[in-house]
């Protein structure tokens, strides 16, 4: 496969958890991952997901959940032999699972797309309900004429599903709704209706049977979906073999949809890749990257909270420039730019 090439912003990382006040007292801001990424007000915005944990001592881990009224912090001692804490993104305590950061969103906003501040005026995007007491994460953003709909990932003891809320104006939003079930995450609707229908991508997981993949939906309206289908799979031995998912909204171009996904592989190393799908009927699956597009590899995505992660759900496109933001080991947002042509050039090689 022809190589793409990948210009990392040279201001990279464009923003760290040191530019983010936190949300609440006691709390830190441990990460900023993941952005979605929209045009408003002739501006470039980040809706970001912030991660706060209280500050932690040598000898416990602690995290907060949302309960009913605010944040109750739980407390473990790393020595409790009911704690299992391998990974620094999850532990179980007693046969429950927890996160070990809690994810809201946040706004940023610039004039040159490199430059972010956060405007006042905006609110924070924080978990509501029993199926958001973990938090919000990975939120794509898609515009169909003037709604914009907000999908992300929905954590509570329940599980992981697609949470959906929709704006006009970014200062009101409709009632949290679970458009998605568990366990399922990586949901982006695409930027305009396929013969009358809304289409998304989504990520279940299937446990036993299956993995997890790639699939498409459709719907009447956008909130209630269907016809689902599984469109594109993880990839024995390779760069995407444990796990892929959709990252922002299809791209629209001459040659099919453009899909930037993220595959990881056992070794949780998380790159991008490509699909082409038809434009008239998405379930077909023209082309895929055989090789990474891009792959850990700048400092600041080979180290952090969780190394070795590129993760983007969030672009901007002009003519043929496509401008990625994205997470870099689960710590700092950054971005890049790529040709289209140059994409849809190596996906034919
Ligand atoms: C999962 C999600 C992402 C995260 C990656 C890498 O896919 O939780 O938010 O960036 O893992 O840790």
């Amino acid at each position: 496969m022809k190589p793409v090439t990948v210009h990392r912003f040279a201001e990279n990382p464009l923003l760290t958890p040191a530019d983010v006040k936190p949300s609440w007292p006691g709390l830190e801001v441990a990460c900023l991952l993941n952005p979605g990424v929209f045009e408003f007000d002739n501006k470039t915005w980040l809706i970001i997901r912030v991660a706060e944990r209280p500050q932690q001592q040598q000898d416990r881990i602690s995290f907060p959940i949302l309960q009913e009224g605010g944040i109750t912090i739980m407390d473990i001692l790393k020595n409790d032999p009911h704690l299992e804490a391998k990974d620094p993104r999850v532990l179980r305590y007693k046969g429950d699972d927890y996160l070990t950061t809690l994810s809201h969103l946040r706004l940023f906003c610039s004039e040159d797309g490199i430059h972010f501040r956060e405007p006042e005026g905006y609110p924070q995007l924080h978990g509501e309900g029993p199926l958001e007491a973990f938090g919000l994460e990975d939120c794509r953003v898609t515009k169909i004429d003037d709604v914009y709909y907000l999908t992300f990932t929905a954590v509570s003891p329940n599980g992981v599903g697609v949470g959906m809320r929709t704006t006009r104006d970014w200062k009101t939003f409709s009632t949290p709704s679970m458009i998605i079930p568990p366990h399922n995450k990586d949901c982006t609707l695409f930027t305009e209706k396929i013969n009358g229908k809304y289409y998304a991508l989504h990520r279940p997981s299937s446990v036993d049977l299956g993995g997890n993949y790639i699939w498409l939906a459709q719907s009447p309206d956008g909130e209630h979906w269907g016809k689902h289908q599984c469109l594109a799979r993880t990839r024995a031995a390779r760069w995407d073999s444990a796990r892929v998912g959709a990252g922002a909204a299809p791209i629209k171009t001459a040659e099919g949809w453009l899909e930037i996904y993220h595959g990881a592989n056992i070794h949780h190393q998380y790159g991008l890749g490509a699909l082409l799908l038809d434009l008239h009927d998405p379930s077909k699956v023209l082309a895929r990257s055989e090789d990474p597009i891009m792959m850990p590899e700048a400092p600041y995505e080979l180290t952090g909270f969780f190394g070795q992660v590129v993760f983007t759900n969030g672009h901007v496109v002009k003519g043929d420039e496509l401008t990625i933001y994205y997470g870099a080991a689960d710590e700092v947002v950054c971005a890049a730019r790529l040709s289209i042509a140059e994409i849809l050039s190596s996906l034919k090689s």
